[in-house]
């Protein structure tokens, strides 16, 4: 009729592609992970390979290797078929994302890529904005875009930072958000764009809000692995003092291997939902850097207070451990404390590893890796 908003609605697929039958399908157990190079991906890898899936990863190009995580599994091509099978490609590129769902036509989609320093985020904000917000957008519409939206499960790597500073707690999927960060803030947008598609076009696209989980595979500028990293180093004589930030703040810590199984059991229901994935235990930093170097033999004695906070190590009186206001945030989560009933409930999950496995294994593992360096080097 002529009239200005008389536009067609915008159609989907815009590629058609030459899908096997619907029985075919999903017959076939094949995942796109982003981020598989992170600390998640190469233990979401590790299971989904043990499950029977192929896996498909998207990997960023970079002028040094980032991928020794996923040595172990990654078997060469021209050896014998592989299941594990790597894209280049980057969440701020939406051709690429498109093409390269086309190409795998995956069952189910981990979005795990992200920037994903809360630190950084405050000197990154508008790379973390559009990476860690606008990327999950580009992935759904991606899936959109190939007339997949009724094909593939979809999995966001929604975070505990998004409840940032108190409003209650333990914290649920009913406790209101109140991101702290750029990084928490573009999570919120992730958050609700990964809702919005379920609503508005029925996809099966669920949250998992994931409390902090850690492993020896854990990048090393996160405090616990800086923490279990420095505590092997400072033992060993290699280094002689662990500089930290707020000692204070609380953490509801588990093991990423734990969490990987929770990301598939939400994948696995007969309805999209989102699930809290947390151990139901808090504890402060202060505890975790007595703990390890507790498992090292050594016994931490703390002096002063606020900046001029320091640990001293018992038996030779030396200072092990300073503060550094460097690693202060400009907005700080003071408590994460997470609340598992639903996922306990509804997906049968629960924790494995406690509070004092994890920072045992982490420490464990680092001294055996600052050893066998000392021992390469003699
Ligand atoms: P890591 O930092 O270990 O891994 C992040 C991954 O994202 C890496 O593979 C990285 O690739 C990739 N990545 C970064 N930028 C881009 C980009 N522009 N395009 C595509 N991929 C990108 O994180 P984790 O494994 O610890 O966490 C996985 C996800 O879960 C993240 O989204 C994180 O925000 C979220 N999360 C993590 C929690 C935790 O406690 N670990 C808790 C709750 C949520 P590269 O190797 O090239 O850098
Ligand atoms: P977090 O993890 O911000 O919770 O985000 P991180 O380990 O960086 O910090 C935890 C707490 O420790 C305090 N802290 C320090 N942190 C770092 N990194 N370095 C320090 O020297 C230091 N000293 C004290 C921090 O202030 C903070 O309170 C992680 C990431 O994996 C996110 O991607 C994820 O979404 C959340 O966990 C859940």
């Amino acid at each position: 009729s002529g009239k200005i908003d008389d536009v067609p609605q915008p159609f989907h697929p815009l590629i058609k592609l030459n899908l096997p039958s619907p029985e075919d399908y999903f017959k076939r157990k094949v995942a796109l992970i982003s981020g598989i190079t992170g600390q998640d991906g190469s233990y979401l890898t590790e299971l989904l390979l043990e499950k029977g899936y192929e896996v498909h990863g998207i990997i960023r190009r970079s002028s040094s290797f980032n991928t020794s995580r996923l040595h172990h599994l990654y078997v060469d091509q021209h050896e014998r078929p592989n299941k594990l099978k790597l894209h280049h490609g980057d969440l701020s590129d939406s051709t690429n994302l498109v093409y390269i769902i086309a190409q795998v036509q995956p069952t189910e989609v981990y979005n795990l890529g992200a920037q994903s320093h809360v630190k950084v985020s405050f000197e990154m904000a508008e790379y973390t904005g559009d990476v860690d917000g606008l990327g999950t957008l580009r992935l759904l519409d991606a899936i959109r875009t190939c007339g997949l939206e009724k094909h593939v499960r979809f999995y966001q790597a929604s975070t505990s930072e998004l409840y940032g500073k108190v409003v209650e707690t333990p914290q649920s999927e009913t406790t209101p958000f109140y991101p702290r960060s750029p990084y928490g803030v573009a999570k919120l947008y992730s958050y609700w764009i990964t809702v919005n598609y379920r609503e508005a076009y029925g996809m099966f696209a669920c949250n998992g809000i994931l409390f902090n989980h850690e492993s020896p595979r854990r990048g090393r500028t996160f405090v616990t692995r800086k923490i279990s990293r420095a505590a092997a180093e400072i033992s060993t004589g290699k280094q002689a003092c662990l500089y930290l930030g707020n000692l204070d703040a609380k953490r509801d810590w588990g093991h990423a291997r734990d969490y990987v199984e929770g990301m598939w059991r939400i994948l696995q229901q007969t309805e999209p939902e989102d699930f809290v994935l947390a151990t139901g235990e808090t504890h402060p930093v202060r505890e975790f850097v007595e703990k390890s170097f507790a498992i090292l033999g050594m016994e931490i004695k703390w002096r002063g207070a606020g900046v001029e906070e320091e640990g001293v190590d018992a038996k030779t009186g030396k200072v092990v451990v300073k503060v550094d206001p460097r690693y202060f945030r400009p907005a700080e989560v003071d408590l994460l404390h997470g609340n598992p009933a639903k996922a306990e409930r509804v997906l049968g999950w629960k924790r494995q590893v406690d509070f004092d496995s994890l920072v045992k294994e982490m420490v464990e593992a680092d001294l055996k890796a600052v050893m066998s360096l000392v021992e390469d080097q003699n």
